[in-house]
């Protein structure tokens, strides 16, 4: 037998028509397997405004999906929200003087001066170096980030024309200040190594935030009006939390990531096995000046997911404090679900921050910034409703829409909903290339 086989494979050998042949069906049969992989992998689009929620969304995939976060990873949130935090009470304090809102630490001989006073003095990122011998990159890279972003935003704000914009607008690229999360993340390892020497400054810092925080009555008033200036979303939580994060060896639970921000440059891909489909995420900068690198990634995607923050129907952009952050969302939605590039795409639409949203509505009346809102003041359905009948109103093709109303820091709500999501993009999908 052993003899017959050989004598076969060695005409096989000499036969250059079947040599040929054997060599088609190898590539052919490469070319389907590939084929069928591609078809299998699905590409979904995280669009939305500047801090809508979608870097959120994501790390929940991941902590769903893909097994959650390094050890490394919740050291290095831990330092980039003890950054975030001391910077948010500087600029309180400093907002109340703008307001004229009068704070107890202004006060002669008020036991809170001295907290203020350190509150004050303590550049937070200098805090950190100074402790260090070589310095640090990250601590570079993210004070540029902070001055190179509030210089923006200084720069469009005394421009003269405020025009809402779409993911095709054309403003100057700002790759100088660009800062990726992994880079914070290594130059982060690199800060927790040498601030362990000033950890009782960093108590005694956490101290003086806490008692401002809690007893003075000027802050609590000045936060109260936090939709007038630019706050981080959950500075309320980073506050309350203060000596977790001042210790440089804390280790950031899932909530803390949850509720942490990292502005996103640029877009990152991240990939996940989901009910054995596979699926690939991209997520991209949401401000203005991130908008036009979107183009990149709009070919081969199967659905677009869109993140609104509902809550954030009274404040302005980051980038420009005279456009309302709602109007802004609709007309980038309007854009994009109108667009040439996405005629057959369905999308997906997260009306976020419910949470935020509930809290807010009894204390800012909706209709003094949509003034066509017709329901009554504190009722959060209705006014869900009327967002969710504005974003449908201005589909003008028609794909179907999908909404879902979701709070992106709550796991066990949004284990429901991305489920729904990613059974919804694979039918569509499949049903549009005839499988099913
Ligand atoms: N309370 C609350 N905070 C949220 C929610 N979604 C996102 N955030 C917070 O909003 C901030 C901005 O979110 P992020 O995902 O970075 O926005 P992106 O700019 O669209 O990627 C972060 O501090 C998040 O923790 C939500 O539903 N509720
Ligand atoms: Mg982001």
């Amino acid at each position: 037998m052993g003899c017959a086989a050989s004598t076969m494979e060695s005409e096989e050998d000499f036969n250059p028509l079947l040599q040929d042949k054997k060599m088609n069906d190898l590539i052919e049969q490469q070319i389907q397997l590939r084929r069928q992989n591609e078809k299998q992998l699905f590409k979904l689009l995280l669009l939305g405004a500047g801090e809508s929620g979608k870097s959120t969304v994501l790390k929940q995939l991941r902590l769903l999906h893909q097994g959650g976060f390094s050890q490394p990873e919740r050291v290095q949130y831990a330092q980039v929200i003890w950054v975030d935090l001391i910077q948010s009470m500087k600029i309180l304090i400093i907002q109340a003087r703008k307001f004229g809102v009068p704070l107890d630490c202004d006060k002669a001989n008020n036991p809170l001066t001295p907290y203020k006073q350190l509150v004050l003095r303590i550049d937070p990122l200098q805090q950190i170096e100074t402790d260090s011998a070589g310095g640090s990159n990250f601590l570079s890279e993210f004070v540029i980030k902070y001055s190179e972003g509030y210089k923006q935003k200084r720069k469009v704000n005394t421009g003269s024309a405020s025009t809402a914009q779409g993911w095709d607008m054309n403003l100057a690229d700002d790759d100088s200040n660009k800062l990726t999360i992994e880079g914070i993340a290594t130059e982060l390892q690199e800060v927790s190594k040498f601030q362990n020497g000033g950890i009782q400054d960093r108590f005694k810092v956490a101290e003086a935030i806490k008692k401002l925080w809690e007893e003075d009555s000027g802050i609590r008033r000045t936060f109260a009006r936090a939709n007038e200036f630019q706050m981080e979303t959950n500075v309320k939580y980073y506050f309350e939390n203060v000596n977790n994060f001042a210790d440089p060896n804390y280790i950031c639970t899932d909530t803390d990531i949850l509720k942490g921000r990292i502005k996103t440059t640029g877009i990152t891909e991240s990939n996940f096995d989901i009910n054995s489909f596979k699926f690939r995420v991209l997520d991209a900068g949401g401000q203005r000046s991130e908008r036009k690198k979107w183009i990149h990634c709009f070919e081969g995607i199967n659905a677009i997911l869109f993140v609104v923050a509902l809550s954030e129907y009274d404040q302005t952009l980051f980038e420009d404090e005279r456009v309302n952050r709602m109007h802004e969302s609709i007309i980038l939605f309007d854009s994009l679900c109108n667009s040439k590039w996405f005629a057959n795409t369905p999308f997906i639409l997260f009306l976020n921050k419910i949470d935020l949203f509930q809290e807010k509505l009894p204390k800012s009346p909706l209709r003094r910034y949509f003034p066509d809102y017709q329901g009554s003041p504190n009722n959060v359905e209705e006014a869900v409703q009327f967002f969710t009948n504005i974003f449908l109103r201005s589909n003008r093709t028609n794909k179907p829409i999908y909404v879902h109303t979701t709070c992106a820091t709550d796991t066990k709500s949004m284990k429901f909903v991305l489920a729904a999501v990613t059974d919804v993009i694979v039918q569509k999908s499949l049903q549009k290339s005839g499988l099913i």
